[in-house]
This record gives C-alpha cells, structure tokens and sequence, in this order.
C-alpha cells in the first residue's frame, strides 16, 4: 500500500491524479498545510523540503524497506517506473516525455505559482510583480499551445507530463487567463478534464480545500526562513 502525503493544491493532485489512472491502492495522509503540518519533524523525514505531496510505498520498485520519495516530478517518475505505466520504456520516448515533465517542475509550476502569490495573496498589489508573473504564465500557456498543435498531448500518447501540467491550468482564472485564447490547450484541457480518474484525483480532499486563504496560514505559509527547518 502507498501512503500519500497530500493536500488539495495542484501539486499534490498531479499524484492523486496518478494514482486513480494507474488503479493503485493508496492511503491518504492529510498534511495541513494552513497549520503548519508541513514541519512535523516525522514529516520532514519523508519531505526534507516541508512540502508535500510524498508517498511512502511499503512494496517498493525492487523490494527492500519501504521507500519514500518527495517531490511531485520524482512521484510521478517513481509510479510510471513502478507500473509501467504513462512512461514510454524506449529512451527516445521517456526524454520526450521527461523533457515536458522537467518544464512543468521548473517552469509552469513556479511561475504560475507566483503568479497567484503576487496576484491573490500579497499584502500589496505590486503591478511590476503581478504583471511579470501573468505574461510569464501567458508565454507558458502559449508553449503548451504551439505543442498541441499537431499532437493531442505534451508527449505523444498521455503521459505523466500530462498529469503534472494538467493541475497548474486548473486555477487558470486566477493566473489571469482565458482559455479561449488557446484553443488546441482547451481541448487538451477538456479531454483531461472527461477522464473519470483525473476528476477521481482532484476529488481527493476537496472538501478541505479552502476558497480564501486565512491570515493564520499566510503567516505559516510566507516568510518561511532556515529557521522554521533547523530548529524542527
Ligand atoms: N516542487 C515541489 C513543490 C511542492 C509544493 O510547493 N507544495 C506546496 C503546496 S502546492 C506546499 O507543500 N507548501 C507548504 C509550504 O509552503 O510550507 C513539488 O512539485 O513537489
């Protein structure tokens, strides 16, 4: 059985969402991130970043102890590895398809997530920052376009690179989009959408999800230091 440290946010459905598609039996460990959760030292020996999501697989790929791995990108590679699932085996598929992986880590996610920092939660509006962060999620969302324009998914057939951009376009509203602008990543986005184990993935503690953020969790979630690490 997986363990899955989770909470409702796109990065922890891009595995609940992996999870569902490959039918895998999973316990869910809730990790309030509002509260502070995130810095249980038995958290932080799973996840030395206090992030989630994290799995712990007690059958893991190759027997032994139980493995556990954090980071979304090295989950999603660990299940594809694990399953044989939505990760092509032959080397020129799989860099196709962790090349669209590795983008979604290093660019979608981050900047759409600073784009909803500067845009919802800020104590100030900075029109620099905030207009940095939609043009970068504009430009992003574009790359994603001119990708699907002669394929119906980011690497060939679906594939994790899929389920780990797929969540960051969810909240498009907010990132100040329109998906009418980009009609090959709408489709994309819709037929994701239609497959029940993508809306299985992001039921998965909906109803935790919070629609405004409290102050409490602003002040555990921004201005983190060392500190809040080192002296767990
Ligand atoms: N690169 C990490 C990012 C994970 C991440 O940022 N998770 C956020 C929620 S979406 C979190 O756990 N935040 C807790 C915190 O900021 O203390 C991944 O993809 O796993």
């Amino acid at each position: 059985m997986i363990d899955l440290y989770y909470w409702p946010t796109p990065n922890g459905w891009k595995v609940s969402i992996m999870l569902e598609e490959c039918g895998l039996p999973y316990n869910v460990k809730y990790v309030n991130i509002g509260t502070g959760e995130q810095f249980k030292p038995d958290f932080l020996k799973i996840s030395p970043n206090n992030r989630m999501p994290a799995i712990v697989d007690d059958e893991p790929l190759g027997g032994g102890a139980p493995i556990s791995i954090f980071e979304s990108g090295a989950i999603l590679e660990y299940l594809a590895d694990k399953t044989g699932k939505f990760m092509p085996r032959d080397a020129r598929g799989k860099y196709e398809v962790l090349q669209w992986l590795y983008w979604q880590m290093g660019g979608l996610g981050p900047m759409a997530g600073q784009n909803h920092h500067f845009s919802m939660y800020a104590p100030e509006k900075l029109p620099y920052a905030i207009d940095r962060y939609v043009k970068e999620t504009n430009r992003l969302y574009g790359v994603i376009e001119r990708r699907l324009q002669d394929r119906p998914f980011l690497a060939g057939d679906y594939s994790i690179a899929d389920m780990a951009a797929f969540p960051w376009i969810v909240p498009y509203e907010r990132q100040g989009q329109k998906l009418e602008d980009f009609p090959k990543l709408k489709r994309w986005f819709e037929t994701m959408r239609a497959r029940p184990a993508v809306s299985r993935g992001l039921d998965v503690g909906k109803e935790k999800r919070a629609q405004t953020m409290s102050e409490e969790a602003k002040k555990v979630l921004f201005g983190q230091t060392a500190a809040n690490v080192l002296t767990r």
